[in-house]
């Protein structure tokens, strides 16, 4: 960096502010803001960094810039976010900012047809031109495709997802009913597994990975969706200015007067589960949305019979909810139902196909296998405690609507079956990272899956680079990046792993949260990626001892675990009396559901085994079966960015955006782009771009020669690029310019030409 050269420093709210260097300190720099009427402040040396010399240009490629950093390409993305150009590549990644307002034909049928075929970087970057690179790499490589789609909530995962769903079914399809089922299956997906969020008024709450699958010939055959952790404790609590999930609203607001009366449905302020939060929200049209989704359904082919089913359960759930307890007169120490005289357990009973009075006795006690007195496996009757009670009431209905989440997956996947297929390109919607105030269970889970994928990132972009540089011999510095390896291991490891540590306290006859994390600390004494949390931490809001929590540095930020509730959300088994309550329903569809799910057959016999079914294990041996199928596939990242917390167009909130750029591993990669040489063209795509410039004698050569009797009569700097074996490597920015010079004016091209000339002779 020069004196009097501009530069990027730090700034609160921009993320970076404009300035000159004054004065070089031992390991800060003053720094002269270059706005008017600014203070000069002190700044590290390692957090300011050269700008480009026009500040208001942008490219298409990031690349293309001279500086590689965070804070051009921050700017970068700005200048083109506010030309509502809200997509940016980075070498191959694709940057999508949220533009919270629909972009006049971004999206538009003719746009589809434009990107047809183009190869990356021929048109304006759009997760169009992503979408199209998946299939040609599919196409040409013989290969499955996958691509990842990344960022906080609200960032546009799930819209850029069902834009490259669209666009594959619309440009390789069948062109028939399969197409628009693939499409249409997420209305349904999101009504039962979406809800409003203080970040998102539609937030998915689970993750998922959809696969289109093609044929020999690369045409679409059919699709398969995969879905990860659902949020179940949003179904029976949700925190101030968040709602359920839509279809509950839905529902009450949409359905019509048979089913109404059929379901004993009222508005939503009648249900507990609904009325803690908002029940309208001016941005959200219930009624309208629940015809949409009936409309989805019918195209997708649900009948009629299969619809009511769903909706029978939903409207059970919300019965469920509204069972109150209170202490029984007796001596017992137990409870009774409230308010018998009100027809709720009935409808209850009724929409689930549960006896009224089987119903009753199962939440209020506990069935338990006991060996006292020698007799070995007598069944005995525990009564419960009103707050027990409560708790059975609220499993029951997170696992009844788990299980029915997991039935519209298996369903929607019925809808476009396929018996073989060649290939697939698959595009994964999950969660980022999360950093809340309170952290639990959920966002321990995702931040280890966010791990996963970091390391995959890691493994695709950094390594796969450098091996690159290596087998076309460029000689360059090896680059290092941070390995996550331990703190995936932290995780994950047999036995001293926190997953399975936390099993082993879930299986302890008196399970605790406390004991967990102090085992956690204790096997793991001195780990780099795991210290305890300050006491002020975790006490702030509640009374939580010291040790019910643990630290975990991520690659994207330390994050605070309390682990209240841990033991719980670990577990995915009823207690025995509900187990077999619903097994035995009289309803067909209830008892299938428990039937499908991972609590298997034989219920009755393993209940009393099986008091625990693991989430945290299940989710780890999902995600080990996803990344080894990424692993197989060719890759394409897309980082989505939120750019401001308001969720309104048109603002750049550059501190909190640069944030995200940072967790999403993109500044590592433009350090080792910085460092190497970010752009590169195969000899042959440079000789077809530029021979029609070139004299005849010139093009009869090969295109390696071609190439280098242009380079040497161009008289680049040999710094600014090398040839690799199979294409020439440029320095940052150093493409752009060549491209330029190739494209400027004819008389400067016919010296040019002379020269070519002269140096083949
Ligand atoms: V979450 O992790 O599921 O909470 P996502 O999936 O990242 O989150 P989503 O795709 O749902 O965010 O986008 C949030 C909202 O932003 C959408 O409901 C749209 O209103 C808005 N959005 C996102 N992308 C676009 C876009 N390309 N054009 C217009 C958009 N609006
Ligand atoms: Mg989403």
């Amino acid at each position: 960096m020069e004196d009097g050269k501009p530069v990027w420093a730090p700034h609160p709210g921009d993320g970076f502010q404009l300035g000159t260097i004054v004065d070089i300190g031992a390991d800060s720099l003053t720094i002269e803001p270059l706005k008017q009427g600014q203070k000069s402040f002190t700044a590290q040396i390692n957090q300011v960094f050269p700008a480009e010399d026009d500040v208001n240009k942008h490219v298409e490629d990031n690349c293309s810039l001279m500086y590689l950093n965070e804070a051009t390409l921050l700017n970068n993305v700005r200048v083109r976010y506010s030309k509502d150009r809200i997509y940016t590549f980075v070498a191959n990644i694709l940057i999508a900012v949220n533009p919270y307002y629909d972009i006049p034909k971004l999206y538009a049928p003719e746009t589809i047809k434009q990107y047809h075929g183009r190869s990356l970087g021929t048109l304006p970057p759009h997760v169009y031109a992503i979408a199209d690179k998946a299939y040609r790499d599919m196409r040409v490589l013989k290969m499955s495709q996958s691509i990842i789609v990344s960022g906080e909530s609200g960032a546009g995962k799930t819209e850029n997802t069902k834009f490259v769903l669209r666009y594959l079914t619309t440009s390789y399809g069948t062109g028939q009913d399969i197409d628009e089922r693939i499409v249409e299956a997420n209305p349904l997906l999101e009504a039962f597994g979406n809800a409003k969020t203080v970040r998102n008024n539609n937030s998915s709450r689970f993750g998922k990975f959809v696969e289109i699958h093609f044929n020999e010939k690369n045409t679409v055959v059919g699709g398969f969706v995969s879905h990860y952790l659902l949020e179940k404790s949003r179904i029976c609590q949700q925190s101030q200015e968040e709602r359920n999930y839509h279809i509950f609203y839905r529902l009450c607001a949409g359905a019509s007067e048979d089913i109404r009366t059929k379901f004993h449905l009222e508005s939503p302020d009648t249900f507990r589960h609904l009325k803690a939060g908002p029940l309208k929200d001016p941005l959200l049209d219930d009624q309208g949305d629940f015809n949409r989704m009936c409309g989805a359904m019918k195209k997708i082919g649900l009948d009629d019979m299969e619809k009511l089913d769903l909706f029978r359960v939903v409207a059970g759930v919300l019965h469920l909810g509204n069972i109150d307890f209170e202490e029984a007169g007796s001596t017992s120490g137990g409870c009774t139902i409230k308010n018998q005289s009100s027809q709720t357990v009935e409808y209850c009973a009724e929409l689930l196909g549960l006896g009224e009075q089987d119903l009753s006795v199962s939440l209020t006690s506990r069935v338990m296998l006991t060996t006292a007195g020698g007799a070995k496996g007598t069944v005995i009757k525990v009564p419960l405690k009103v707050e027990q009670a409560n708790n059975a009431r609220d499993a029951l209905a997170k696992a009844v609507y788990s299980r029915l989440f997991d039935h519209v997956v298996t369903r929607v996947n019925q809808c476009f079956p396929f018996h073989s297929s060649a290939n697939f390109i698959g595009v994964l919607d999950i969660a980022g990272f999360e950093y809340f105030e309170h952290n639990s269970f959920e966002q321990f889970c995702i931040n280890y899956c966010n791990e996963k994928l970091q390391q995959f990132f890691n493994e695709r972009i950094l390594k796969e680079e450098q091996e690159l540089y290596q087998k076309e011999g460029l000689g360059v510095n090896e680059v290092r990046y941070v390995d996550n390896q331990d703190c995936i291991d932290l995780v994950e490891a047999k036995l001293v792993g926190i997953l399975d540590i936390l099993d082993e306290e879930n299986r302890l006859p008196q399970p605790s949260d406390q004991h967990f994390a102090e085992t956690v600390h204790n096997k793991h004494k001195n780990h780099f990626r795991l210290t305890v949390p300050r006491k002020s931490k975790l006490q702030v809001h509640r009374n939580v001892r010291d040790d019910e929590g643990f630290i975990i540095r991520h690659f994207a930020g330390a994050v605070c675990y309390e682990t209240t509730k841990f033991v719980e959300k670990n577990n995915d088994a009823l207690h025995m009396s509900l187990e077999c309550l619903v097994s035995e329903s009289k309803d067909r569809f209830i008892r299938e559901l428990f039937e499908n799910s991972n609590n298997t057959k034989d219920s009755k016999q393993k209940a009393g085994k099986l008091s625990f079914i693991s989430v945290g294990n299940k989710f780890k041996t999902q995600l080990n079966i996803l990344l080894e199928k990424l692993r197989s596939t060719g890759s394409s990242f897309i980082r989505c960015i939120k750019p401001n917390l308001k969720m309104v167009s048109h603002q750049f909130e550059g501190a909190q955006i640069l944030s995200q750029l940072q967790c999403s591993g993109m500044v590592s990669v433009l350090d080792l782009m910085q460092g190497g040489f970010p752009s590169r063209a195969p000899f042959h795509e440079l000789y077809n771009m530029y021979k029609q410039y070139m004299p005849a004698k010139l093009t009869r050569l090969d295109p390696r020669l071609f190439c280098k009797a242009l380079f040497k009569a161009l008289g680049l700097n040999e710094n600014d690029y090398k040839f690799g074996l199979t294409r020439v490597f440029f320095r940052p920015g150093k493409f752009k310019e060549f491209d330029q010079i190739m494209k400027s004016d004819p008389d400067h091209l016919a010296e040019l030409v002379k020269k070519v000339n002269q140096w083949l002779i």
